[in-house]
Order: structure tokens, then sequence, then C-alpha cells
């Protein structure tokens, strides 16, 4: 072989090799990173459809750079909503939109939401979520090893049962609820005579529909979607005793790994979308409403007679819980909601 030729095979190696790195580059650049978003309601409720709106403009904005993947139903906590935030600080799930009443056994703070005849309205929600008491639950999240991004929202809770009306504290004696999981709704249902027994919403289902339980407490979105007076729930009480927030967040390293750019577009995205589904909620409010009339159920609204005497039975559970989710909190809160 001569000098020439051994040259020219060596120089065609090379462009071998380079055209080789080149696509290797490019296939790895194409290569969508995928994450998983962890949710507790599929997108038959506004709760999963907005993990799915956020995570088409992610792919979107990304160019397919970052693909969310959404799984529903608590799968990846095995059905229980309450490890939801720590599988997803220890980085088991890399995001979730979650609902503050289910991280609030890891995140104290988060009981704020919670908190009995607390938050009388949807503007006093938004002068929380978007003042300085906001800012002060996202700084209690952060130094607990997970980002937050947006707020997102399940909407007002209301009581349901199978027994009666309910339109004072005395209606409530002796029926047992099933709540959610944090201490917080024991307090506030033992306070107003209940049985309390906290379950997963994958427990309370069946719970429901076998009358295992006599009532239970969600957003008329939840009680309209999944049909709950089909399991024989027949007397709603509108008393909007507290609303329930959820969180659009991320696992602290996850975040970590992203440039500016991908994260700056997960922020904007998790904002655009949380917007969008607090507007839809509220928005159905009504017609869900009148669906769930429509279909049988006798719904009860109070007068501010028997809202009052909700709140004064109740008085003794935002006064222990002030303690625990920090006096500093509640005050911002509450300057937040007189000045709305
Ligand atoms: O379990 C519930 O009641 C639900 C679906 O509303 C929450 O996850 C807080």
């Amino acid at each position: 072989m001569t000098t020439a030729s051994r040259l020219t095979r060596f120089a065609a190696a090379l462009a071998g090799a380079a055209v080789l790195t080149a696509s290797l580059s490019v296939s790895f650049s194409a290569q969508a990173r995928e994450l998983s978003v962890s949710t507790v309601l599929s997108d038959a409720f506004p709760w999963g459809q907005a993990a799915e709106k956020w995570a088409e403009l992610v792919e979107e904005r990304t160019e397919g750079r970052l693909t969310l993947r959404v799984y529903p139903n608590s799968q990846l906590v095995a059905g229980d909503q309450t490890r939801e935030f720590s599988a997803m600080r220890s980085g088991l799930i890399d995001m979730a939109v979650g609902s503050t009443i289910n991280w609030s056994p890891q995140v104290p703070e988060l009981n704020l939401f919670s908190l009995p005849f607390f938050m009388p309205d949807e503007a006093a929600v938004d002068a929380v979520t978007g003042g300085e008491a906001g800012e002060m639950i996202f700084a209690a999240i952060e130094s607990r090893g997970v980002v937050p991004l947006a707020w997102g929202e399940n909407g007002f809770r209301q009581v349901s049962n199978s027994r009666g009306p309910i339109s004072e504290p005395g209606d409530l004696d002796g029926l047992k609820i099933r709540v959610v999981g944090s201490p917080l709704f024991q307090d506030t249902f033992n306070a107003l005579g209940a049985d309390p027994t906290q379950m997963s919403w994958t427990d309370a289902q069946p719970a429901l529909t076998t009358g295992a339980v006599d009532g239970q407490e969600n957003p008329l979105s939840v009680f309209d979607v999944a049909r709950i007076d089909q399991a024989g729930q027949e007397y709603l009480t509108l008393w909007n005793y507290m609303n329930d927030p959820l969180i659009f967040a991320v696992n602290q390293r996850i975040w970590d790994s992203l440039d500016e750019v991908d994260r700056e577009i997960l922020r904007e995205t998790a904002i655009e979308a949380g917007e969008w589904e607090i507007a839809m909620t509220r928005e159905e409010e009504s017609e869900r409403l009148a669906a769930i009339q429509a279909r049988g159920v006798q719904v009860t609204e109070l007068t501010e007679e028997q809202h009052r005497a909700f709140v004064n039975a109740t008085a003794s559970v935002h006064d222990k819980w002030t303690a625990r989710i920090g006096k500093e909190l509640v005050d911002a809160a509450s300057a937040a909601i007189e000045n709305r």
C-alpha cells in the first residue's frame, strides 16, 4: 500500500468516525428525556387535566426535549396519596400536581388551607396563594427538597352523606365520615360530633358504595365526575368549609439537572396550566351543581346563622392548628384575606 493510499484510507476512517460521532450526538440530543408526573385524579377530572395540559405545553415548547408522562390514580405510590410528597422528595417520582391536603403530613404549613371556615371565597384563596403567604408556603416546600412552581385548584370542599340533610353541627352527630390523610380533618369532624375515619381516595369509593362509611367531603367536580351520588350519597351540603389548592412541583435533583431554558419553560407552562385549570374549575361549578341536582341529590345551603354555628363548633381546631402551621403564616394569610 502506498503512503498516499494509506493516507486516503486513514482520512476515510476519520471521516467515518466523524459521521458516526455526529449521528450519535444528533440522536442523543433528539432523544426526549421522560419525566414522571404523579396525580391522584385522572384526566376525567380538572386535576388530571391540569397535569395533561402541563405535559402538552412542555412538549410543545421544549420541542420534544422533555416529555412529561402523567401517572394518575396515585399509582406511583400504590394508592397512598399521603406518600406522594415523600416519593417526589426522594426521587421515586420526578414531579407531581398534588393537593395541599395530601402533602400536609410532610409540610405542616400546608394545613393552612384545611383550617375549617378560614377561606371565605375564591378571592381569598387568590389573595393567599398570590401574596406573601403563598411565598412563605412555597419556601416551606422548597426547604423540604421539592421545588414548587405553580398553583392549581381542586376546589371548595362540600360534605355529603347517605342519611339525611346536614344544616347544623348536630346533624353530623355519629355519622361515619371518610376523611383525607391529615390529622387536622380528624379534629374538625370530631369537633362537629361526627365519627371521622381516615382513608385514601382509592379506598373511599368502595367504602361509600358498601355503606362502610356514611359520608365524605370533596369538591363538586369530584362529586360530579366520580358520580358519588350513585354510591348512595343523596344529601349534599354546600358549606365551603375549606378550599383545596393544587401545587405543581418538581424533585430538587431533577430541577438542578435542567438548564435555565428548560427550567423557565417548566415554570411558565406550570403557571399557564394552573391558571387554565383554576378558571375552568370555577366556571364549571354551577353546571356541576345543576347536574348533581338533576340526578336527584338533595342540596342544602346554609343560612348565615347556620354557617356561624359550624364556625363556632370548630373554633378550637383553628387555635390548635395555628400553632402547628405557624402563627406568622396564619397571620399573613389572615391579613391577605382581610385586604382582598
Ligand atoms: O382524596 C380526596 O378526597 C381527594 C381526591 O380530593 C384528594 O386527593 C385530596
